[in-house]
């Protein structure tokens, strides 16, 4: 296990369309116990791959509530198959864009087919926060962050906030 540097905005690989992986090796497992430990460690409840640098699609997620049993969960080639009409609004923070809260509309309810790691094709049904977070890592992997969502001059306000954190942990 090793804990991998987190991306933040701005930032030129936050922003591309990651590629499908082909297969599932003990690489991806790799990168998927380490983004699991690096999600923890933050902590987040998701974690999509190109917020360390690697630009292929799998996302890691837990969602559980601190009262709740750990349920970790990897996910690769993930691809929404159906978006409930019902919409849901959370406000929605993003380890790469740190401290910035803002609500976000996304549909409550979706299904979601992907492989696990061990590369058996299945599909999950997410409400709650788990529909929100799903969501929010899967755009991830189309090079959509959550501010995305938002009116210009706030993306622009959180933007430059970032520009200047980014100024200060280099300073250091
Ligand atoms: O840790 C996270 N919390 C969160 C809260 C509301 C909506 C989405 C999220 S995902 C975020 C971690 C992250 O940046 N994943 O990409
Ligand atoms: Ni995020």
């Amino acid at each position: 296990m090793s804990l991998r540097n987190i991306l933040i905005h701005p930032d030129p690989r936050l922003k591309k369309v990651c590629a499908p992986l082909e297969g599932v090796d003990s690489a991806v497992r790799k990168l998927a116990t380490d983004m699991l430990e690096t999600m923890h460690d933050a902590p987040g409840i998701g974690l999509a791959a190109p917020q360390v640098g690697v630009l292929q699609r799998l996302i890691v997620m837990d969602c559980a509530k601190k009262d709740e049993e750990p349920s970790p969960m990897a996910l690769i080639n993930p691809e929404v198959t159906w978006a409930s009409e019902t919409m849901n609004t959370y406000s929605e923070g993003c380890l790469s864009i740190p401290d910035q809260y803002e609500d976000v509309t996304r549909p409550a309810e979706v299904r979601v087919r992907y492989l696990d790691v061990d590369g058996q094709l299945q599909e999950r049904a997410f409400d709650g926060l788990w529909a929100t977070c799903v969501q929010h890592e899967i755009d991830h992997l189309d090079g959509k962050l959550f501010i995305d969502y938002l009116s210009k001059i706030k993306r622009s306000m959180i933007t430059n906030k970032m520009k200047k954190l980014k100024r200060e942990r280099a300073r250091l």
